[in-house]
């Protein structure tokens, strides 16, 4: 059934539940002399092409291969539309190999038609801390799909990242591979009802007017907790204390460094947004909240073209309740005229989704890792990681 993902070291069914293997490694590492040094083969048509994200003019042929072709949801009425910045941002943590941003190309024409990206991250996974690659933006045009170029592409990024020392890959999908490490619900907090419902986003629900549905999304104007403020360049220290310790409970998730933090935290505008509660007593740093701005483009209406959603990212309550840091969240997103507020049930999040006025959508998310063996898969509220 899955001729490609049946020849890579990654769980695989006739494994599932079987005890006696072992966790970590599914291979082992190799001598570096033994990675092939060459690129894998394309259909004669095709060229590899890596990709400097930090160019302007090559920043706008990803964008617009993406902003054509990239993931919709299963009707098809709604398609990620990730901006140039926040492009540039995620494909530039620190220590980034721009060898593993990936173009292929046609050779006559030197059009982009397909791309893959890797990211290093230090994933840690139980009590061990793998060097990892986070793979995210596959995208094939649409006029060249099914034609088994995905798995070459897939091929391609691992022997780079192979290249440096690094034998195992985070990724999530929509779809079902073989295995997920776990299996999450996306959810949905109206923020703009109206448009929302114009746009096919949500229903107007049995026995519900319009007002009412206004009414009950409503949000206060200002946010509540005394002290809640935007994260700024001196918090760095503290957030990342903060963070450390509240991921390590989980079984999977990043080990961020000050540096991380800084370059994945701190705010850029139309990027990422993050919120501290700076306690007006000690002036210590006691809670922290963060989303992404993902918009969507409208597949096919007259009235819009796009949707602004944003994507529940890092939070962390040692004083605030998760609840209310997670209204203000809601609040400060609604300022911002966000339409809809969106997150997973992982870490804490279920503890504020019902609450708040989540509810589920209609897609799911699945988390894999690739040459790394979990005994079981992990409920969504034991892991610690949101890829973007
Ligand atoms: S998930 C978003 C993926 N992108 C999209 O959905 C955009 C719209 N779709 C497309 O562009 C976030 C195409 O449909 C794509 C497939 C390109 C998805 N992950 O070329 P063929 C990420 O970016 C398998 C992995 O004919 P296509 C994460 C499929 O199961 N595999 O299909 C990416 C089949 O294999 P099988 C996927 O439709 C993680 C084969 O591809 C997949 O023209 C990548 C068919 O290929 C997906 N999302 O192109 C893995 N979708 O065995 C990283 C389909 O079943 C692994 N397939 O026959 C780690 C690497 C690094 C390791 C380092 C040590
Ligand atoms: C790699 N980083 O399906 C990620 N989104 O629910 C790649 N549904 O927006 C993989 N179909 O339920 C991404 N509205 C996989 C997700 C692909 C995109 C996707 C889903 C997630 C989504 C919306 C719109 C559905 C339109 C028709 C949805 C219902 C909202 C409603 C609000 C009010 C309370 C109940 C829920």
């Amino acid at each position: 059934k899955h001729k490609f993902w049946e020849t890579q070291p990654v769980g695989q069914y006739k494994d599932l539940g079987d005890s006696s293997l072992p966790e970590g490694p599914i291979e082992p590492a190799s001598p570096l002399e033994e990675v092939k040094q060459e690129p894998y083969n394309l259909p004669s048509l095709y060229e590899w092409s890596t990709c400097d994200i930090g160019s302007e003019a090559t920043c706008t042929e990803v964008y617009n291969l993406l902003t054509n072709n990239y993931v919709e949801d299963d009707e098809n009425m709604f398609r990620f539309n990730y901006s140039k910045e926040f492009l540039r941002w995620s494909l530039h943590p620190p220590g980034y190999f721009k060898n593993w941003h990936i173009g292929v190309r046609v050779k006559a024409t030197k059009k982009l038609v397909a791309f893959i990206t890797g990211v290093p991250a230090r994933i840690r996974v139980r009590d061990e801390i793998v060097n990892m690659a986070e793979i995210n933006f596959l995208c094939v045009h649409k006029k060249l799909r099914s034609k088994r170029l995905a798995p070459v592409m897939i091929k391609e990024v691992t022997r780079r990242v192979h290249l440096e020392n690094i034998w195992q890959a985070a990724y999530t999908a929509g779809v079902v591979l073989p295995t997920p490490i776990a299996t999450c619900q996306y959810w949905h907090r109206s923020l703009n009802p109206k448009k929302l419902i114009d746009v096919g986003f949500s229903r107007l629900g049995a026995r519900m007017t319009m007002s009412r549905t206004i009414k009950l999304y409503k949000l206060p104007e200002l946010t509540i907790t005394p002290g809640f403020r935007k994260m700024e360049l001196r918090d760095v220290p503290a957030v990342t204390r903060l963070l450390r310790e509240y991921l390590s409970q989980f079984v999977v998730a990043p080990d961020f460094n000050e540096n991380e933090v800084e370059h994945l935290l701190l705010p850029t505008e139309n990027v990422i947004d993050s919120f501290v509660v700076e306690s007006p007593e000690s002036h210590d740093i006691t809670d922290f909240c963060s989303f992404y701005t993902l918009p969507s483009s409208i597949l096919g209406n007259p009235n819009y073209s796009t949707l602004k959603a944003a994507y529940s990212y890092y939070n962390i309550s040692t004083r605030t309740p998760l609840l209310q840091l997670m209204n203000d969240a809601l609040i400060v997103a609604k300022q911002n005229d966000y339409d809809v507020f969106n997150a997973l049930d992982v870490m804490h999040n279920e503890s504020f989704l019902k609450d708040l006025k989540f509810g589920p959508g209609d897609g799911q998310l699945h988390y894999y890792l690739y040459n790394y063996r979990l005994r079981q898969a992990l409920k969504p509220s034991e892991l610690g990681l949101v890829l973007l």
